[in-house]
């Protein structure tokens, strides 16, 4: 080290040493996630401006070398000489670690993020980051390499603008990916804009000789997400209820809409961080739902005196709603940090939504008649569904385990080793049968198509056999029922035919996987079987391709002639049992991919189920048409 550093400069130099050294601590990864966290980070610096009520605009541009560049309208970073430290304010923003936040005090500490560590960190973690600030008729700018500083904030020019501009290159030495996502900015950019009524965000990717832009700007903020995501499905009502107010000094906002499937997508936030795992927000919201609509429906006589409470089930089916607070102090609790633990946002968020609502429902009997009547019909159908379980439930106490009866299962009785194969079809079935290692492989053949649970009501979905067959050979129950501890497999693997009708086969089945066993997706037990598209036969060597490049590149290897044989295989069932475990179930052999979810990304999960399994067929059409690149190989 130096002589000319001072003691300030070296504790600078080792925080951010240690950031490099150890950045999964600060991001959370170096993997694309951790990649895109840094936009992120700068951009909630920006927000905090807008939150503050002094930049309305953000603009985000990925630039050709897939460095980032973030600019508002606030107030920009101040330029003056911070006294206790001898650097410009700028520097310390940027080299100082946990200096992201707010210093000074006063109002909500927003900064948003996995750790709220902001800008000192992305500036750790570029190559170079470069800073250009508009104050008070001023230009200014500053360069660092590698978080360090490579000349002093000087003063560049004049403008009349206002603002903040960084932009930042992501070190290759410390990101597994460097190249951006649009799609992945593009989501989480549109949410933030949701988030923060009146604030304009633009995202520009120049990378491609085509520019792609998109403008986010939502006057009516989180009203206007309820309706996004109701945008594809049949809203029960017109109205958005919309409930905001303080207290506490915890400042609400939720909106909420029932549309007319069955089931709930509520989505909480704080300070514009979402909390999938929810916490006493959403809690405190449950609550206020709860009791409110019981105290309406008794008090119109919708719910007879005799007549048991709704659930809070009942009234949340079919329920969109987001639920945003802002909380200077957030605690957050659970194994993954996602969960709000502070008391005080329980009762703000309760008695808000509890006043707000109940004077929505006098002024607007229709909606209110509308919702009860549908939470009814939610209530009755959930007695009906839990007679069929119960009546499922004795069955199985009285005959024991009465698999069923299509169920080829496995002799080896560990789940940890054994594997289920749902297959199409009962000819393919037939041959997975046969094909199968007796020991470990169970095969379940389903018939047909299996039904849309996302069209159809609890007590519906409890009597479909293909349903019911496999609820009873995974063991574990489903909804409140499940229980993953009872998994008979911890392979779910689903095989359909590489075509159309397999992909919408597989497609139902991830949605009831999704909608009513989401632990087993969300811990890993669900695959997809990948069966070959084609079999090459030349002189007695058989090669298998699983896609049209790796066709061409056997083709390239054995040379091609007159004595290839190409085969297409248009099903499962075209292959015989040896082809069939050869090329798609032997342990050793196979392709299988997991399917996974990312819980930050449950709103577009969603969504995606939706689009794909809803009503409408116009978005259906636009969904499969943006994707298709993805789905070529399925289409044959
Ligand atoms: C593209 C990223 O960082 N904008 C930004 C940051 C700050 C301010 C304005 C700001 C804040 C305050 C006063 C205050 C920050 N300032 C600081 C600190 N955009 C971006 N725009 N004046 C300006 O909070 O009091 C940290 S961030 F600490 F220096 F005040």
């Amino acid at each position: 080290m130096s002589a000319e550093y001072g003691a300030d400069q070296i504790q600078i130099l080792e925080g951010l040493e240690a950031v490099r050294k150890r950045p999964g601590m600060y991001i959370g990864s170096t993997s694309s996630k951790g990649l895109h966290h840094l936009v992120y980070e700068i951009v909630d610096n920006a927000i905090d401006e807008a939150l503050a009520g002094y930049c309305d605009k953000i603009d985000v541009t990925i630039n050709k070398d897939n460095s980032i560049t973030v600019i508002d309208n606030g107030r920009g970073i101040p330029v003056g000489i911070n006294q206790k430290k001898g650097i410009s304010t700028v520097e310390v923003v940027f080299t100082i670690l946990h200096a992201g936040g707010k210093f000074g005090g006063g109002g909500y500490k927003v900064s948003g993020g996995l750790h709220g560590v902001g800008a000192s960190v992305v500036n750790a973690l570029s190559e170079w980051l470069e800073v250009e600030i508009c104050l008070e008729g001023k230009k200014y700018f500053q360069r660092y390499e590698r978080g360090k500083a490579v000349n002093q904030l000087q003063e560049v020019g004049e403008t009349t603008d206002r603002g903040t501009k960084v932009t930042f290159l992501p070190d290759k030495e410390i990101f597994e990916e460097t190249v951006y996502d649009y799609e992945v900015l593009k989501q989480r950019l549109r949410e933030m804009a949701f988030l923060t009524k009146n604030l304009r965000i633009i995202l520009r990717d120049v990378r491609e000789e085509e520019i792609v832009e998109k403008d986010f700007h939502y006057a009516g903020g989180i009203k206007e997400y309820v309706e996004y995501l109701n945008r594809h499905k049949d809203p029960l009502y017109s109205d958005i209820i919309y409930c905001e107010g303080q207290k506490d000094n915890v400042y609400v906002e939720v909106a909420l809409q029932h549309n007319n499937t069955y089931t709930e997508s509520c989505y909480s936030f704080v300070n514009n961080i979402t909390t999938p795992e929810g916490g006493t927000h959403l809690a405190g919201f449950k609550n206020a739902l709860t009791k409110t609509f019981n105290d309406y429906a008794r008090a119109l006589k919708y719910l007879k005196e005799n007549e048991a409470n709704l659930s809070g089930e009942d009234i949340r089916e079919g329920l969109t709603a987001i639920i945003s607070i802002k909380i200077p102090e957030p605690q957050f609790e659970g194994q993954t940090k996602q969960k709000l633990g502070n008391s005080e946002a329980r009762g703000a968020v309760d008695s808000i939504v509890s006043e707000q609502l109940t004077y929505f429902l006098e002024q607007n009997p229709a909606v209110a008649k509308n919702i009860c009547e549908k939470s009814i019909l939610a209530q009755r159908a959930r007695d009906a569904a839990r007679k069929a379980r119960d009546l499922t439930r004795r069955k199985t106490a009285l005959e024991g385990m009465s698999l069923p009866g299509k169920l080829a299962d496995c002799s080896d009785k560990d789940p940890k080793n054994c594997e289920i194969y749902i297959v199409e079809g009962d000819s393919a079935g037939g041959s997975a049968k046969t094909a199968r290692s007796r020991a470990t492989q169970a095969i379940l053949p389903l018939r047909g198509k299996i039904l849309n649970v996302e069209k159809s009501r609890l007590d519906k979905i409890l009597v479909n056999n293909e349903i019911k067959a496999m609820i009873t050979a995974f063991g574990t129950g489903i909804s409140d029922d499940f229980d993953i501890s009872k998994l008979r497999y911890h392979k779910i693997i689903i095989m359909t035919d590489a075509d159309v009708d397999g992909a919408h086969i597989s497609t139902l089945l991830l949605t009831f996987f999704y909608r009513f066993m989401p632990e087993l997706i969300k811990q890993g037990h669900v695959y997809l079987a990948q069966p070959p598209l084609y079999k090459v036969e030349k002189n007695k060597i058989v090669k298998y391709a699983y896609s049209d490049e790796e066709l061409n590149q056997i083709l390239v290897e054995i040379g091609r002639d007159t004595n290839n044989r190409i085969q297409r295989y248009k099903g499962l069932g075209e292959m015989d049992a040896e082809q069939l475990w050869e090329t798609t179930m032997d342990p050793e052999r196979r392709v299988l991919f997991r399917v996974t979810i990312d819980e930050e990304e449950s709103s577009a999960i969603d969504m995606t189920f939706t689009t794909l399994m809803g009503d409408k067929v116009e978005p259906r059409r636009e969904f499969i048409e943006a994707n298709a690149k993805y789905v070529k190989n399925l289409d044959i």
